[in-house]
């Protein structure tokens, strides 16, 4: 049987980011896709592509969450962007009643359309219900500072004392992502279990963000480790997986270039 990975996530319609690129990543590793709507951000071609940002109703996304979990076997489940407190009730509700092995927490701290008092009490919410349940996190450098409490992350020694920090604050396996911010010529990421500290490298691909690569590498590892893999082994496939996401990245009409996972080729 083909394993299955379930998402807990956010619309991007544009298809750069979010469960949309949760559902492809998952496809692309060969698991079954099933996806929990969170929230739809369509972002506003007439306003400088802001966000607007609109919340599923509770409800839905509880009843969403019940209709996959009784229609497959899930261990493995990945959670996007929340976007709300109430969301976030209704999401640490729905995980604390199921024994998911694997709980993979992209933070999505920041949604730019939100007001930032909104903001601030939906980042609280995340850190004090959503995380104590994860079991692997995999904050980007901005939101390493936050979950870390550290004031700067300028080298790779200070993004592992981060993923270090974030382990012993909340019990789970971290991948840190230092991407573009940090300096050098190569993306660097810090995985740490408690036990292991283990630099992941490669080169940079160019020296700008591409969306949907943070959404990219955490589904990736959801698909790994609903395989099987242990979390080294999916964080080192999942770097892997988010270069040639990057590397085959499409622009279009908007000002910022988005990952693209590939396609089906026949070989003859
Ligand atoms: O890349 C972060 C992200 C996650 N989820 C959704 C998004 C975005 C960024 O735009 O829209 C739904």
């Amino acid at each position: 049987m083909t394993h299955v990975a379930l998402t807990i996530a956010g619309s991007e319609t544009t298809g750069g980011a979010g469960a949309q690129t949760d559902l492809k990543t998952f496809q692309q590793l060969g698991t079954f896709g099933t996806a929990a709507l969170t929230c739809i951000v369509s972002f506003d071609p007439q306003n400088d592509w802001g966000h607007r940002f609109v919340p599923v109703d509770p409800q839905v996304i509880a009843d969403q969450i019940e209709a996959t979990t009784a229609a497959h076997d899930i261990d493995t489940v990945k959670i996007g962007m929340l976007g709300t407190p109430a969301t976030i009730d209704t999401v640490a509700a729905a995980l604390a009643e199921r024994s998911f092995t694997n709980v993979v927490l992209d933070p999505v701290l920041i949604c730019k359309g939100q007001e930032p008092g909104a903001a601030l009490d939906t980042d609280n919410a995340l850190k004090e219900k959503i995380l104590p349940l994860a079991t692997f996190v995999t904050p980007n450098h901005f939101e390493a500072l936050s979950l870390s409490g550290m004031e700067r992350i300028e080298s790779v020694e200070e993004l592992t004392e981060a993923a270090r920090r974030i382990h012993d604050a909340y019990g789970v396996t971290v991948l840190a992502k230092g991407g573009v911010v940090l300096e050098g010529p190569d993306a660097v990421d810090v995985f740490y279990d408690g036990e292991q500290t283990v630099e992941l490298r490669s080169p940079k691909i160019g020296e700008h963000r591409v969306s949907g690569a943070g959404c990219t590498l955490a589904a990736a590892v959801t698909a790994e480790l609903a395989k099987g893999a242990t979390p080294l082994e999916a964080a080192r496939t999942a770097k892997a997986v988010v270069d040639s996401a990057i590397e085959h990245r499409q622009g279009g009409h908007t000002p910022f270039e988005a990952v693209y996972q590939g396609e089906y080729r026949p070989t003859a």
